[in-house]
């Protein structure tokens, strides 16, 4: 699905703002016919934003069950000639929408855009307004990503009482929902341009590039043209229907992409009609750059690349998961500022806004799939109740993960920035079922995108784990000093330094330790350092990063996590995760100083090995 932009055929229109809103405790809306009827309360809702933040109501924050949005939107006449697709960037979990009374689309899935073309259902120029009525359910259970179990107060009677209802999860973040990221109507020609897939290979030893397009789209011919990053046209090219509109373009002399040097490419499709008439016009910003593992190294571009980052989170104060330009551009500044590369999209695929940012401006990205929470283990970390059972995750959640992935790498192959797909974090990957449900997913992956590598974060230890055959490189979160042994400093170097030499020697993959942290009170100091200080977390870091500069086939440490973040409450969490290196309002704690000089160290050895690029440590 093509991220919806103006161009010479299509016009967007955002319907972002305030819109009524209600939530749906006693889950009647459907049969009262909210989708046209009066509702019998209304609030005012940001959108886009999570609702859970922006009353003063703990019953909206802790609401479980279906909430109601509805907002007026005008069309132009020039428009009733044209496809107008209603497109949700992400609705968290479950949505159900009606244009003018009249059901429009339905879709599972709170991480992943979904449209419609709802054309035939709208009013034009002066035929008057439109209502666009939107139903979310927030619910978690074995049929969503990720999963979740519903408690009902008070069950006996023959209709659970949902407005006594607690929603349990297993994942660690809070279950924020809504309409979290940008409604927008985009017109757009009929049978235009539907898909663009890429594809890149290196020839002459980088000397050039291929160029491999494949467009989908209904119009007899397209024209392709490729300009470089100061808008010269490089390479161009034709496709037709008859030869599945593929084509390949040649790029002598490409700008490379990587962190470093993210030189941005503007990919031109024009769908024509036989006689050359413009039918409909795409522009993709496109970075040209390779990506595969060989034996213990990650390469990017055929240079050894080693991920420095975090795990992060789509969460902020009040907006909760909502999309928010704001903090995505002071995040990517905080990024570059610390010396980082990369992050990992914990634990969903994030909004299209924010890798295009990534493009952008050179930040590497694991994008990940919302497998999370299925794992349940002991103080021990040792696995307890089987998860990929037919109740559980054996069921239909194995559909939902494939439709899920599927998404997920349509949405985003053409993505420079995405150098791997994590297929999961933190799974039961100890029960024979999830290898034959991890073989199907892993399947489906390489199909649709035989050019990145793949993971599955893992919590398991190396000797119960068994799914390490299907991926192409070993994600590892490990917590040693702080779940396990906690506050022993002392103990964590042997202990890594360990584990991820057996993983090493029972995978012979490369490894990269995807999470490691400490809950930091931002402004607790204490001599010598102790769980939830300052000081401690950087003593914690610095003993993990001592162990992994001792292992040549560690591919990259991203630190759990970017910035503390709203989990559910429990007594495990005081105020949400505080594991960021920066706090939630994106101030850094002592942490960040450290990381920044390792991290702006790092790469101006870096660089001085390419020698392509000068070493900036002027401000370590
Ligand atoms: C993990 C999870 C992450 C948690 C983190 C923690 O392993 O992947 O979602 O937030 O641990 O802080 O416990």
């Amino acid at each position: 699905m093509l991220y919806p932009i103006d161009t010479e055929t299509r016009s967007v229109r955002d319907l972002g703002g305030v819109w009524d809103f209600c939530p749906d405790a006693g889950d009647i809306g459907l049969k009262a016919h909210w989708e046209s009827r009066p509702w019998p309360a209304v609030m005012p809702m940001p959108v886009p934003a999570s609702f859970n933040d922006i009353t003063t109501d703990a019953r909206v924050r802790d609401h479980v069950g279906p909430v109601w949005y509805r907002r007026a939107a005008h069309c132009p006449e020039a428009w009733r000639s044209q496809q107008v697709r209603l497109r949700f960037g992400a609705a968290a979990h479950r949505a159900m929408v009606w244009v003018n009374g009249r059901l429009l689309c339905t879709h599972q899935g709170g991480f992943l855009p979904f449209e419609a073309d709802a054309a035939p259902l709208l009013r034009f120029g002066a035929d008057g307004a439109n209502t666009i009525v939107v139903r979310i359910d927030n619910i978690l259970d074995w049929t969503t990503l990720p999963p979740g179990e519903v408690k009902h107060a008070g069950d006996g009677g023959d209709v659970p009482d949902m407005s006594r209802a607690r929603q349990d999860y297993f994942h660690d973040f809070f279950n924020y929902a809504g309409l979290h990221r940008p409604v927008r109507l985009i017109a757009q020609p009929a049978l235009g341009i539907e898909n663009i897939r890429t594809r890149v290979a290196r020839i002459e030893d980088g000397a050039a590039a291929r160029l491999f397009v494949e467009t989908e789209t209904a119009a007899p011919v397209c024209r392709v043209t490729l300009t470089d990053p100061r808008g010269v046209t490089v390479a161009e090219g034709a496709s037709h229907i008859d030869a599945g509109h593929a084509c390949e373009l040649r790029v002598a002399a490409p700008q490379w992409w990587s962190p470093d040097a993210p030189a941005l490419y503007e990919l031109k499709i024009e769908a024509r009609e036989d006689d050359g008439r413009l039918r409909d016009c795409y522009r993709l910003p496109l970075g040209l750059r390779t990506v595969r593992v060989d034996g213990d190294r990650f390469l990017l571009n055929e240079r050894p690349f080693y991920f420095r980052g975090f795990g992060r989170h789509e969460d902020a104060d009040l907006r909760g998961k909502g999309h928010d330009d704001a903090v995505n551009v002071r995040d990517i500044n905080l990024l570059r500022w610390i010396g980082a590369n990369s992050v990992r999209t914990s634990h969903y695929p994030y909004a299209e806004e924010f890798l295009r940012l990534a493009d952008r401006e050179g930040i590497a990205v694991i994008g990940e799939c919302p497998a999370v929470g299925l794992y349940r283990f002991d103080e021990q970390e040792n696995p307890v109740t089987p998860i990929f059972t037919e109740e559980k995750a054996g069921g239909s959640l194995r559909r939902h993960h494939l439709d899920t992935v599927r998404d997920m790498i349509t949405r985003d192959l053409n993505h420079a920035c995405i150098l791997m797909w994590s297929l999961g974090n933190e799974i039961a990957t100890h029960e024979d079922a999830a290898l034959e449900h991890f073989a199907a997913v892993t399947r489906l992956a390489r199909v649709l995108d035989p050019s990145r590598p793949l993971t599955i974060v893992e919590c398991n230890y190396p000797r119960h784990s068994r799914i390490g055959g299907l991926v192409d490189v070993i994600a590892v979160n490990r917590y040693y000093g702080w779940y396990l042994d906690c506050g022993d400093l002392a103990s964590i170097p042997e202990k890594i330094r360990a584990e991820l030499g057996e993983w090493r020697s029972r995978w012979k993959k490369p490894v990269l330790l995807s999470e490691y942290g400490a809950d930091t009170i931002a402004g607790l100091h204490m001599l010598p350092e102790a769980m939830f200080s300052e000081e401690f977390q950087v003593g914690y870091l610095k003993a993990f990063n001592g162990a992994l500069d001792a292992h040549p086939f560690i591919v990259g440490e991203h630190v759990w996590v970017f910035a503390d973040f709203a989990t559910k409450q429990g007594i495990t969490r005081i105020d949400g995760n505080r594991k960021g290196v920066f706090t939630r309002q994106r101030q850094p704690k002592a942490a960040a100083f450290y990381l920044r000089r390792r991290w702006l160290r790092m790469r101006a050895t870096e660089a001085a090995h390419t020698r392509t690029h000068a070493p900036d440590i002027s401000t370590c």
